[in-house]
This record gives structure tokens, C-alpha cells and sequence, in this order.
């Protein structure tokens, strides 16, 4: 047999591990722990769960990482990428170039954004998305005869990427202690949480909201609002534990952008494409972005591809006045990833999965969470469309914290993984986003799986004393 084509060979799982911790440096991983533990090996995937090389069955209430909305194994995704590698697995968009998929994925997604979107600049991932608006933020500045407006404000706590740009975008302490970051020009203000900064304080929700959002203006006003050329933000904070901000958050921070005419960037990488019951975060929460990047949903992770979504507002200058714009990436418009995107598009539409959760299974998984909130763990439930999240505490009465050195969240998820339930936990945060494909059924089950480990959490560390 042809060697190329040659059937992948068996190993057992120690096999597997063994060959990973001596290749393979993971994402965000402490290599040696790893490398003593051994990888969970994933072998293969249908609908809302995964198996892993023991033939283990495992709910994914991450959608992998955020991204595989319409669920593993669509067809339509896989064929469409068959077919585009036999006809044309790659050109590229440079010198004046394209090729029918990039268009038509442009096309479909000016349709699918609020009407302000009628262009997009395609990138690899949703870091280099960031990056992209990083570079271009500047030059419609510089464009306009503003160069001194440079500086764009973030949030702590916010996760946008892991390259240069994207981590110092994001508010992570752990990232910006490594290499230097931020780089010149990005500052932060506090984010959103209510359980941990407004509830201390006795303010309502809404009440918060609005004092977070006036942050905002205090920065650009600390700052010089000559200077300030925008503000970037989640709709929704992911990976920084699902913070569901007030209702009041959104318009103020809306009203103060347009007061000092910065530019608002929407980070969409996990908010868009469906998951919180509207096609875009920002549709969910009334506001109207400049910019909005995104990545994961628009392929349901299926192939790498990313972009920024540009309103009218910055198109028209840089179209206009602009001449060269000096970026790009070797797989900005990757033909086979646009034509996966536009399955994966053409498939969200098909089987009504925004309704689905705007209608359906968004307010199902909220009655079910409210439910959770009952559990002498939990703190406080949140969910958003299909985003969810059970903040562990020690006292509930009070909402007092588990001193952070415990890592609670870790037992709990160690309890999950033990039982065939991928949920995440950030500090304390417990998380889930599911496919948008699950059914009312599945998210019953997936309940009484949290259930049970959030019970064997409770033993857990009654038995160890520190309750
Ligand atoms: N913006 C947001 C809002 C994200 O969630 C990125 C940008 C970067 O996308 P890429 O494609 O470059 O990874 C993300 C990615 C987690 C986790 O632990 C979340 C992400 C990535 C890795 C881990 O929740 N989000």
C-alpha cells in the first residue's frame, strides 16, 4: 500500500501518552504535570459527545472549545471540504486575487451581521482577528489625521487571543506576566462581575451595570479622550468564566462610546454564530459595534478561520482614503475554510439553530439552571443563551468565597471528568457551552450529571474539611 495513505497505526492510550509528552508542548499547559498525568487522548466524536481511547463516552458541554455550535459529525461540513481540496485547496487573497468561496463567505456574512457589516477581513484564528484590529483601529485614525488616538481600552478579565496583541488586549494577569505584555497602548478597567465586585457593595444589578460602564468613562477621560481610539469588549466574558453582565451594562457603555466618538469593538469569537439566541452577542445586548471580530462558530471549529467584521463607519475610510493597508496572512480567505464556513452558515440557517435557542433550549437551560442554583454549592447561576455558569462558594447565605488556594473548581471538575462531563472551571466558576444542536433531553441529562457532581464536590470537601 501506498505509504502516504496508510491506515493511522493502533497504539493503547499509554502509547498515545507517551509519544505526546515527549513531542508535544500543549496550549496553556504546565508541560511536566502533564507530562506525569498523561494526555486524555479523544479519539473520535458524534453530535454532543466525544470518545476517548479507552472507548469512553463523554458529554461535551464545551462544544470543544467553544466552537463546534452545530455539533460533530455534520456532513454538509465535511463535504464541503472534500469537495473545495479536490477543486482548489489553496490560493491566496493577495495581489489582486481571490477565489469563489472567500466571496461568497464574505457575501454570506454581510447577510448574517447587523446591517452596519457589509465587509470582512478575513484572518486564521480569533488572536490574529485581534491583532487585525489592533492594526486597524490605528489606521483609520491615522487615516482620519488622528494618529495621537491610539490607545484602546479593555477590560480585566477579558480573554481576546494569545498572540501579542490578543493577550495584551485581554486582561489576564497570568498572560501579561509572561513576555512583557501589554504592549504600548492597551489599558484596562474592571470588568462586569457582579457577584464579585457590586454584590459586596449592595448594589442591585442594574445599579452595577451602570457604575461599571461609568468606568469606562473615567478611563477615557484619565487618559485624554483625544487619545482613546476605542474600547473593545465580550458581549458575554468567556474563558473569563461566563460573566452575564447587567442589562444596564451595554447601552451605557454604548452612549459613552458614541459621547467621545470612540470606535466599539465587539469580540464575537464565542458570542457569535448562535450562542446566545441571537446571531451576534451584540443583537442580544443593543449595541452597535464599529468592528467585531470572530472565529470558532463561523466553521463550528471544524477548520481554523477567523476574521473582522467592519461597519460602514471604518470601511468607508479605508476604502475611501486609503491606499495600501500594509496586513494580511498567508490564510486570510483560506478557500477550503471558507467553504466549510459557508456550509457550516448555510447549516445554522437550515436548522433554525438561533431560534432554537433564542425559543427553546437558551430558556429550557435557564429554568434548569435556575434549579442548580438551589445546590448548597452554588452561589449564584447564570446562563445566557447556551453560556452557563455555577459560581461555587463556601457559605451561600453570605456568598463567601473558598479561599482560592482550595481550587475547588478543580475538584469539581476532576468529579466531571470521572464521570463523562467536560465542564470547565474558571477559579471557582464552573462553565458550559454545548452545542447549539442539544436537545431539551440531552440537557436534562447533562443536568443531572452536573448534579451529581457538584454532590460528589460536596462530599468531597466536607470530607476534607473545609466546609
Ligand atoms: N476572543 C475571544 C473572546 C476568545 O474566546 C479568542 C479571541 C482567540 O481565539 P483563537 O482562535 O486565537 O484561540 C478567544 C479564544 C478557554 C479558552 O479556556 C478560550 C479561548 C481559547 C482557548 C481557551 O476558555 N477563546
Amino acid at each position: 500500500m501506498n505509504a502516504v495513505l496508510a491506515p493511522r497505526r493502533e497504539r493503547t492510550t499509554a502509547e498515545w501518552q507517551a509519544a505526546d509528552a515527549a513531542h508535544f508542548l500543549h496550549p496553556f499547559t504546565d508541560f511536566q504535570s502533564l507530562a506525569q498525568k498523561g494526555a486524555r487522548i479523544i479519539t473520535r466524536a458524534d453530535n454532543i459527545y466525544l470518545w476517548d481511547s479507552d472507548g469512553h463516552k463523554i458529554l461535551d458541554a464545551m462544544s470543544g472549545l467553544w466552537c463546534v455550535n452545530v455539533g460533530y459529525g455534520q456532513p454538509a461540513l465535511v463535504d464541503a471540504a472534500t469537495r473545495q481540496l479536490k477543486e482548489l485547496p489553496f490560493y491566496n487573497a493577495f495581489f489582486q486575487t481571490a477565489t469563489p468561496p472567500a466571496i461568497e463567505l464574505a457575501e454570506l456574512l454581510s447577510e448574517v451581521t447587523p446591517p452596519q457589516f457589509n465587509h470582512v477581513f478575513f484572518s486564521g484564528s480569533g488572536s490574529e482577528g485581534n491583532d487585525t484590529v489592533v492594526r486597524m483601529v490605528r489606521r483609520y485614525w491615522d487615516l482620519l489625521g488622528r494618529p495621537e488616538r491610539q490607545v484602546i481600552i479593555s477590560r480585566r478579565n477579558a480573554y481576546h487571543g494569545s498572540t501579542m496583541a490578543g493577550a495584551s488586549l485581554g486582561g489576564m494577569s497570568a498572560m501579561h506576566a509572561q513576555g512583557g505584555l501589554p504592549i504600548p497602548g492597551i489599558v484596562h478597567i474592571e470588568q462586569p462581575h457582579w457577584f464579585e465586585l457590586g454584590r459586596p457593595q449592595g448594589l442591585s444589578r442594574d445599579e452595577f451595570g451602570r457604575v461599571a460602564a461609568g468606568w469606562l468613562e473615567q478611563k477615557i477621560l484619565e487618559v485624554g479622550p483625544e487619545k482613546v481610539a476605542a474600547f473593545i469588549g465580550e458581549p458575554v466574558q468567556g474563558a473569563g468564566g461566563v460573566i452575564v453582565p447587567p442589562e444596564t451594562y451595554w447601552p451605557e457603555i454604548q452612549r459613552i462610546c458614541d459621547r467621545y466618538g470612540i470606535l466599539l469593538v465587539s469580540d464575537e469569537v464565542i458570542c457569535g454564530f448562535g450562542r446566545t439566541g441571537h446571531w451576534f452577542g451584540c443583537e442580544r445586548f443593543g449595541t452597535r459595534p464599529d468592528l467585531m471580530t470572530f472565529a470558532k462558530g463561523v466553521t463550528s471549529g471544524y477548520i481554523p478561520l477567523g476574521g473582522v467584521m467592519v461597519g460602514d463607519r471604518v470601511a468607508d475610510v479605508l476604502i475611501r482614503q486609503g491606499g495600501e493597508f500594509t496586513h494580511g496572512y498567508t490564510y486570510s480567505g483560506h478557500p477550503v475554510a471558507c467553504a466549510v464556513a459557508v456550509a457550516n452558515i448555510r447549516l445554522i440557517r437550515e436548522l433554525k439553530l438561533v431560534e432554537h435557542v433564542h425559543d427553546d433550549v437558551g430558556p429550557y437551560l435557564a429554568g434548569v439552571f435556575e434549579a442548580l442554583a438551589e445546590h448548597p454549592l452554588v452561589g449564584e447561576a447564570q446562563t445566557c443563551g447556551l453560556m452557563g455558569a455555577l459560581q461555587l462558594v463556601k457559605d451561600k447565605a453570605s456568598g463567601t468565597p473558598f479561599p482560592a488556594e482550595l481550587e475547588v473548581g478543580m475538584v469539581c471538575r476532576g468529579h466531571c471528568f470521572a464521570n463523562g462531563l467536560i465542564m470547565r472551571a474558571v477559579g471557582d466558576r464552573m462553565i458550559i457551552a454545548p452545542p447549539l444542536v442539544i436537545t431539551r433531553a440531552q440537557i436534562d441529562e447533562m443536568a443531572a450529571l452536573i448534579r451529581r457532581c457538584l454532590d460528589l464536590t460536596l462530599a468531597d470537601v466536607r470530607g476534607r474539611g473545609w466546609l
